[in-house]
């Protein structure tokens, strides 16, 4: 036995960055991970995530995005890694569409900077982008793509560099809280401290069964396509969301994979029901067609074969909001799941917050949208 401030199960994204943002504050901290580093596994890998600030979600999100936006830069400095680019961002589709709707409004509530293009100034300026007549796009500069792999790995390698003991290919088979504490019970141990702090990815209906939290697991298909002119054309491209008249969105990013690793895209949602055991990881040949048939709408030279694809999950509440919080039932626990395919921007901020729960009870971010008893369901 051994006796911490605060334990973190599951070290992806949110985990990874809440070990360390507690390490930094001189807690004693273990983290948990029943898999290796900055793995494939769950919801924190494929190479890139889009950032942006001008959210369609909800204008409530925008200060935790001006938060991260800070602390992307912070990481980046403090590792000398490229964790962030910015590219910019199109928002592409009908103009009462949420993607383009949605963003002006966060834009104008925050006043952030951005600008409203026509179909023809969006060809003319990205001549890639060819939209139907009639799409227009929000266009933010402050836009661009997370690497979440190396995001994960820093946050990791910082934490530990601030004295986290952090375990991997270590599965948690029971947690317990009190009043007087904590205890964790591994395949290998029992571990005891003052707080506990589960971000249990994709694994939130198992990990976290007693709460009455209604989680859905999502499969999704990533693709990288190979433009039909080679990818130079997509080096400097912005990364897009672009709404149908059915709703449906798709994004994508440049060509950040060099020559030969296509340019990636994918839906944004459109995917089926799955467990973290049951997925299917294979990527069948007319999802690949589908994909194609439908960014080619926007962008027509990505007509070529997928160079490569992956498989990832979503972890969805209802309404497609976070769950960050201290479960009122609970005395020293803070959970956060449920980032239902659009958390990853948030990573460093959502360290932030978590560190702040389990230390203080509280947060001055605001995470009153992240409330799970709007939700909960027993
Ligand atoms: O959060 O920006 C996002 C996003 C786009 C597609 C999937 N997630």
């Amino acid at each position: 036995d051994k006796t911490y401030d605060v334990i973190v199960i599951g070290l992806g994204g949110m985990g990874s960055a809440a070990a360390y943002h507690l390490a930094r504050r001189g807690q004693r901290v273990l983290g948990l991970e029943k898999f290796t580093p900055a793995h494939d596994r769950g919801s924190s890998h494929g190479g890139s995530r889009i950032i942006r600030q001008s959210y369609f979600e909800d204008p409530a999100y925008v200060p935790l995005l001006l938060r991260s936006y800070e602390l992307w830069q912070e990481l980046a400095e403090s590792t000398g890694l490229e964790v962030y680019r910015t590219t910019g961002g199109l928002f592409v589709g009908p103009p009462d569409s949420l993607t383009v709707a949605g963003s002006q409004r966060a834009a104008l509530e925050w006043d952030l900077p951005h600008e409203i293009l026509e179909a023809a100034d969006i060809r003319r300026r990205f001549p890639s982008f060819d939209p139907a007549d009639g799409e227009i796009a929000l266009y933010e500069a402050n836009a661009g793509f997370a690497r979440p792999e190396m995001t994960v790995q820093a946050h990791l390698d910082l934490a530990a560099r601030e004295g986290a003991d952090l375990h991997f290919g270590e599965a948690v088979t029971d947690w317990h809280d009190s009043p007087s504490g904590v205890r964790v019970t591994s395949g290998n141990a029992v571990y005891h401290a003052d707080q506990l702090v589960i971000c249990p990815g994709a694994w939130a209906p198992e990990v976290l069964s007693d709460l009455g939290i209604p989680i859905t697991i999502e499969r999704q298909v990533l693709y990288w396509l190979e433009p039909a002119g080679g990818t130079a054309a997509f080096d400097d491209q912005p990364i897009f969301i672009s709404e149908n008249t059915e709703g449906q969105q798709i994004y994508g990013f440049p060509a950040i994979d060099g020559p030969d690793g296509g340019v990636k895209v994918a839906f944004f949602r459109k995917g089926q029901e799955c467990t973290p055991d049951t997925i299917d990881r294979t990527v069948h040949p007319d999802e690949i067609d589908a994909m194609r048939d439908r960014v080619t709408e926007l962008l027509p030279d990505l007509s070529g074969p997928a160079v490569h694809t992956a498989t990832c999950m979503y972890s969805n509440t209802p309404d497609e909001h976070f769950v960050i919080s201290r479960p009122a039932h609970l005395t020293n626990v803070t959970v956060a799941c449920g980032f239902s395919g659009h958390g990853f921007k948030f990573v460093p901020v959502v360290g932030e917050v978590l560190a702040d729960l389990a230390t203080s009870g509280t947060t001055t971010h605001p995470i009153a949208l992240f409330d799970p008893a709007r939700l909960v369901t027993t």
